[in-house]
């Protein structure tokens, strides 16, 4: 099933001139960003110069530092009084990325999540639960108005509170449903608990974080779904950039809405279909805030022989990342954000541990941290209290809810070169 054939299945000739027109629209939308403007006219590029889609390799990368340097507003392209919504993700130190969207680019991301829906089979026959955040996160809403569009019955249940969302499942009778995998797994285990077999549930479409075709299997076992993989970031509108057909086999990229590219993350040589490394994209329609040639830090490769389904080119799963950020319950998060957090607090010491593993399907984390010797009293209350303090300054700020242990000062390793202070066991299991 298609939502938009046409554009779907567009190739040839056809489909270049689209990308490479796109492409230069783009560029033309950028260069009304200051830093854009000078990035290009450093490099001597300007919009004409783009003829083909190939030409896209003469075109400088952004990094999520450069948008960073932009913070809050410094990357919109259009005037803010057209700028209808935000969203923000994190970065890589204390401020978040911030995303915005102009009344067209919500229509365009609601077409995407509408196609995606759709390749899986849903109609507005469909009840749509959508159980991810609704607030800065951008699978909440996202999701929402392109299920809207299909038409669909949709429940915002917004995440928590699971037992309450399998009551909805049953009394609603809900078909399908967006969420973490990982959720999606801890909902199966309530489920079984509560002696609910979640009959009306056919299909779910999960992401914000890496899975595995292990993962599949067990979550197709336990809550008798097909589960379709949705990948998407807040830099390219949110999720649904990438999807799963039926065939399960593979990503299709929304080819007249992106570009996308392969790099080796060291060299930032292009690398050929097939060979793995950073995934790059250059969204192609974006008005509110265009990007050229973003380095996602996502590992990956673009398959591009021709699935039956005869849209265009798939990425594989996301294996990894090629920097050091770790993505706990779908939500993004930097060491560099835990220390900015740390070193913001006077009681802190100087060092700091993270751990990360999986309890009860469930991503937890844990910070062991050092207390500074002046405030390391020994009295259990004001221990308490300063640990308190650092779960809350945390979950502010991280939006995650941290388990932290005070510990004496040095008693922490020491690195002499880079450090390692992440311990992800999350692989293990
Ligand atoms: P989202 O709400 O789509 O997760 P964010 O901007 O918060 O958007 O996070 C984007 C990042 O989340 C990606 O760069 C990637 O690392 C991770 N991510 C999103 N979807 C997937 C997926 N299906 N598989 C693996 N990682 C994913
Ligand atoms: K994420
Ligand atoms: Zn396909």
């Amino acid at each position: 099933m298609y939502w938009n054939k046409e554009m779907e299945t567009l190739t040839g000739d056809d489909l270049d001139r689209l990308q490479a027109r796109h492409l230069r629209w783009t560029v033309k939308q950028a260069q009304k960003v200051p830093f854009y403007k000078k990035l290009l006219n450093d490099a001597g590029i300007y919009a004409d110069d783009i003829r083909r889609k190939e030409d896209i390799v003469k075109l400088p990368f952004t990094t999520k530092k450069d948008l960073q340097s932009g913070y809050p507003f410094g990357f919109f392209a259009v005037p803010k009084k057209e700028i209808v919504r935000i969203h923000t993700t994190s970065g890589t130190t204390g401020k978040p990325t911030v995303v915005g969207y102009t009344r067209k680019d919500l229509e365009n991301w609601s077409e995407l999540i509408a196609r995606n829906m759709t390749m899986v089979g849903l109609t507005d026959e469909d009840t749509f639960q959508n159980a991810v955040n609704y607030g800065l996160f951008t699978g909440g809403l996202g999701f929402h108005y392109g299920a809207e569009k299909v038409g669909m019955t949709v429940i915002p249940s917004g995440t928590g509170n699971t037992k309450r969302q399998i009551e909805m499942i049953d009394d609603f009778g809900v078909t399908a449903m967006h969420c973490t995998p990982g959720y999606a797994l801890h909902l199966a285990e309530v489920a079984e608990q509560m002696g609910t077999k979640l009959e009306s549930f056919k299909t779910g479409m999960f992401g914000a974080e890496p899975w595995s075709e292990n993962m599949r299997k067990t979550l197709e076992e336990k809550l008798a779904v097909t589960a379709y993989d949705s990948y998407g970031m807040s830099e390219m509108y949110g999720p649904g950039a990438a999807f799963e057909c039926p065939e399960k086999d593979g990503l299709h990229f929304w080819h007249d809405s992106y570009l996308i590219e392969i790099i080796d993350p060291e060299t930032g040589e292009s690398l050929s279909p097939g060979e793995k490394g950073e995934l790059v994209v250059t969204p192609l329609v974006k008005e509110a805030m265009p990007l050229i040639r973003y380095r996602t830090g996502d590992i990956t490769y673009i398959i591009d022989d021709e699935c039956p389904c005869k849209r265009g080119d798939r990425i594989a799963r996301i294996t990894g990342r090629s920097d050091d950020m770790l993505v706990i319950r779908g939500i993004n998060i930097f060491p560099s954000q835990i220390e900015h957090v740390l070193k913001s607090l006077p009681e802190v010491g100087d060092q700091f541990m993270v751990y990360v593993d999986r309890v009860n399907h469930l991503d937890e984390m844990t910070i062991d941290t050092e207390i500074k010797r002046e405030y390391f009293s020994g009295e259990l209350s004001d221990l308490e209290k300063i640990q308190k303090k650092i779960i809350h300054q945390l979950r502010e700020t991280l939006n995650i809810r941290t388990s932290v242990n005070l510990v004496e000062p040095e008693s922490l390793p020491r690195f002499e070169g880079k450090a390692k202070r992440v311990i992800d066991k999350r692989g293990d299991k």
